[in-house]
């Protein structure tokens, strides 16, 4: 039967494993255990013996920062079996599964123990100039190869079967990322009464209510693509030239957009929440590198698609270039205009829902926060009402400057 592990349970439960116990070396006696959980919902472990280190994640009864509210074990599951699905196209870029445990719900990865958690590292002002490349590989290539673009029509839906599975996360992300937010929710909770009319005002706006549902719609019937689901920077662990993305326990077919718009509205959030312009364009550079690498690699994975010999059955390119050229366009016309909403509701929802980022909660004073909080919010709002269209990147960055200056 299931049990939550304890310190010496992992030792136990480790050394029961002969290759992992192999892969850590020595005796389990010598072995170095300790709990690094960090995340809302799992306990996590690390191990290390004198070969290597292994990090060992279990999910619990319930949400590990609430334990009055209960949740099924299955989370680990979904994990497992999204690194399953995409391990083979991004193995430079994310852990592979060592092992899952169906009893415990206890999934085994590689230790990362050189890497830095992104947003630990943007928090102290560490910019790492590659990452955001990495970041923009990793969601083009996981993607695209779980996509119809590259898979036969039986594996992708059969693996549409499967992560519709994973019910409880998904119904999370569609109430706390998508939902609770725009109206009174108990779960809401905000740091300072001044963002109180900033809220009334999304809440009173027939143009980001209306923005809202449809992104809901998006998030639930666009199955593009298997996502990772919850890529925020706590998801990405890095040394700078080496990059994982980890904690993929949220992934479900969506819209390519949600991804990316949760990546580089997470890299916003700490934009407003840094009081230094310097680095401030280094997130703009960021997001930049991001969408550009991103596109570039999807592009570039299609057009190879299109010529291979084992192309997707159910892709049958003409040979006409404008005319593949024009649908590729509007499809990622269609992912750019994904990411700026998904990036959107992203930051509303750690400002006002129910989980928020260190980011700003760590800001000591509270009218600098709530100063910061409240232009973030702001850009959000114009994000999703578009007063003037976003049609491109540029238009993009040139909104978050305004909103920034103001
Ligand atoms: C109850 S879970 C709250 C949040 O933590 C996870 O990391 C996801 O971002 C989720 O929305
Ligand atoms: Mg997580």
């Amino acid at each position: 039967p299931y049990t939550t592990l304890d310190l010496e349970g992992v030792r136990t439960f480790l050394a029961s494993l002969p290759a992992i116990a192999a892969r850590l070396g020595g005796t389990p006696e010598a072995w170095q255990v300790r709990e690094v959980s960090d995340g809302n919902l799992n306990m996590v472990f690390l191990a290390h013996g004198p070969h290597g280190g292994v990090c060992l994640k279990q999910a619990l009864p319930h949400v590990r920062v609430d334990p009055s509210w209960k949740m099924p074990l299955d989370r680990t599951f979904f994990e497992a079996a999204y690194l399953r699905a995409i391990f083979p196209h991004v193995p430079d870029l994310t852990t592979e599964c060592l092992h899952f445990d169906p009893h415990q719900f206890i999934l085994i990865v590689p230790a990362l123990s050189e890497h830095t958690v992104l947003r630990t590292a943007l928090m102290a002002g560490t910019f790492y100039p590659s990452v955001a490349a990495h970041v923009g590989e990793f969601v083009a290539r996981s993607t695209f190869a779980t996509s119809l673009l590259a898979e036969p029509f039986e594996t992708v839906m059969n693996r549409r079967i499967c992560f519709a599975r994973n019910q409880t996360l998904t119904r999370i992300t569609v109430d706390l990322v998508l939902t609770d937010p725009y109206h009174d929710h108990p779960r809401n909770h905000w740091a300072d009464p001044h963002l109180t009319s900033i809220v009334a005002a999304l809440r009173a706006s027939a143009a980001v209510q209306a923005r809202i549902d449809s992104l809901r719609l998006r998030f639930l019937s666009t199955p593009q693509a298997l996502l990772h689901g919850d890529l925020h920077t706590g998801s990405v662990m890095t040394t700078g030239a080496d990059t994982r993305i980890i904690d993929g326990e949220f992934a479900t077919f969506g819209p390519i957009g949600f991804d990316a718009g949760l990546f580089i509205g997470n890299l916003i959030l700490n934009f407003f929440a840094t009081p230094d312009r310097a680095a401030q364009s280094v997130h703009l550079d960021m997001i930049q590198t991001f969408w550009t690498t991103f596109k570039k690699q999807f592009l570039s994975l299609w057009q190879n698609r299109e010529t291979a010999q084992d192309r997707s059955e159910l892709y049958y390119a003409t040979t006409d270039k404008s005319t593949q050229n024009f649908e590729k366009s509007l499809f990622m016309n269609e992912i750019f205009h994904d990411m700026c909403g998904f990036c959107a509701t992203e930051i509303i929802r750690r400002i006002i829902g129910y989980a928020h980022v260190a980011d700003f909660t760590i800001l000591a004073d509270p009218s600098t926060r709530m100063e910061r909080q409240k232009a973030a919010l702001l850009f959000a709002k114009d994000c999703l009402e578009q007063k003037k269209p976003l049609k491109s990147l540029a238009d993009f960055l040139e909104l978050l400057q305004q909103n920034m200056s103001a």
